[in-house]
């Protein structure tokens, strides 16, 4: 029987523009991840997730114990990590009732290795072992940003060719290019920066440069109920959805109680026992799923049951990410039926750094193919994991810190939620 006989955790840093939110803004390099599970018989799979120093710190404790495991072993899996992470004594029996979101994280970066390895092994794809494609293009919405068009204090750090986007023209003309690059049918404006008033008014020129386009926008929770209130009344018939508009469970049911479009989150539902008062509450129309949190594919597959049952919408989150991650939320979303949306994706973002050889994963009519390949159907380019581990190396961030960096460059900066 094929065992886990080793385990390389790699951090890598890549290149990120200054894209602004609620938080501040993005420092010069995001930080992922990456995960080798190998076999003994010679297989690798592959995994991606947070490169934060906390969460290698979770997967280095993690990675010794479950060496040895067969790569099928999912619940022994969940129970490895569990123990690794002290939540639950070592030899008590299995159980994940209760899993802390670090449990749930760690587990989905080394589950989605294990899955890449079984897909491997038996010459099927992710989507396959998730039960089958239904799907053979996964559609992503344009993930649009306000921005700066460089980063203001690194004279070395080449900058893309974006420029500055920071009113609602600058905004149309960005969701342009992204819809002529890459096929796009669904936008995506990041909000929170501006005050609403003005991110309305950028919501109503897209609306007008793309009258048949499904629109959203994201404050992450920057307004306040009122705010929330007055902005989804000025978006009336605009809006395909309004994501996290304010803060927790309460504030949202009293906005979603009087706005006539559903409202999303990947903020106020994150784990199993927020779905119970989110639904009894009507807070959220449509919950985000991310198996980087929601517990891998097989806990956002569970949590994909629970939304069709109560009757709730799923679509995808996204983070900064290289191709491991995206070839996993493709495998993911082919394989879900209910997930009525396009997901997001920051990959248009990325500068071109992968650790993924090329070729496979293109954004094109606004979709990504799902891979034909074995496994993940992905593979790693070695001289591109060193490249980016040795860049990790040399630049400074070690923790995503949007609003400390803000402060560099604006010291009156101080984050608030929310801020209107
Ligand atoms: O990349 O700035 C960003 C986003 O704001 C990200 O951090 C969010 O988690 O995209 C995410 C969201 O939908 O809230
Ligand atoms: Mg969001």
């Amino acid at each position: 029987m094929t065992k886990i006989s080793g385990v390389t955790i790699t951090p890598v840093a890549f290149r990120d523009p200054p894209l602004l939110n609620s938080n501040g803004v993005h420092e010069p390099f995001a930080l992922r991840a990456i995960v080798e599970c190998r076999t003994d018989d010679g297989l690798v799979g592959l995994g991606e997730t947070y490169g934060e120093l906390v969460h290698l710190d979770r997967l280095r404790a993690v990675a010794p114990a479950i060496e040895g495991l067969d790569p099928f072993a999912l619940n022994e899996l969940h129970h490895k990590v569990a123990e690794a992470l002290g939540e639950v004594p070592a030899g008590a029996p299995p159980a994940r009732s209760h899993w802390s979101r670090p449990a749930e994280e760690t587990f989905g970066a080394f589950e989605v290795a294990f899955f890449d390895i079984q897909g491997k092994a038996t010459g099927r794809t992710v989507a396959e072992l998730l039960g089958g494609a239904v799907r053979t293009e996964v559609p992503y919405s344009a993930y649009l940003f306000y921005r700066w068009a460089e980063h203001p204090a690194d004279p070395g750090y080449e900058p893309d060719d974006w420029g500055a986007a920071l009113d609602p023209a600058d905004i149309v003309a960005q969701a342009s290019r992204m819809v002529e690059r890459y096929g796009f049918t669904s936008l995506k404006l990041k909000g929170g920066v501006f005050p609403p008033a003005e991110e309305v008014e950028a919501i109503h020129a897209l609306h007008t440069a793309f009258p048949d386009y499904p629109l959203r926008i994201d404050p992450n929770a920057a307004w306040s109920v009122e705010t929330s209130i007055a902005v989804a009344r000025a978006l009336d018939g605009e809006l395909e959805y309004l994501e996290d508009p304010t803060d927790g469970i309460d504030a949202m049911a009293a906005v979603a109680a009087r706005s006539s479009m559903p409202l999303a989150t990947n903020m106020c539902v994150v784990e199993l026992s927020h779905v119970p008062p989110a639904v009894e509450k009507k807070a959220v129309g449509i919950v985000l799923a991310d198996h980087h949190y929601w517990g891998g594919l097989s806990g956002s597959r569970r949590l994909a049951g629970i939304c069709e049952t109560f009757g709730v919408g799923l679509s995808m989150h996204s983070n900064s990410h290289l191709g491991i991650s995206l070839a996993a939320m493709t495998h993911l979303a082919a394989a879900t039926s209910n997930l009525g949306y396009a997901c997001d994706t920051h990959r248009p973002w990325q500068a071109g750094e992968d650790v993924v050889a090329p070729g496979v994963l293109e954004l094109r009519d606004g979709s990504v193919a799902v891979p034909k390949g074995p496994g993940l159907g992905v593979e790693l380019d070695r001289d591109a994991l060193r490249e980016l581990a040795e860049q990790y190396e040399r630049c400074s961030v070690r923790r995503r810190d949007d609003t400390g960096y803000m402060q560099r460059f604006d010291p009156s900066y101080v984050r608030l939620r929310p801020r209107w």
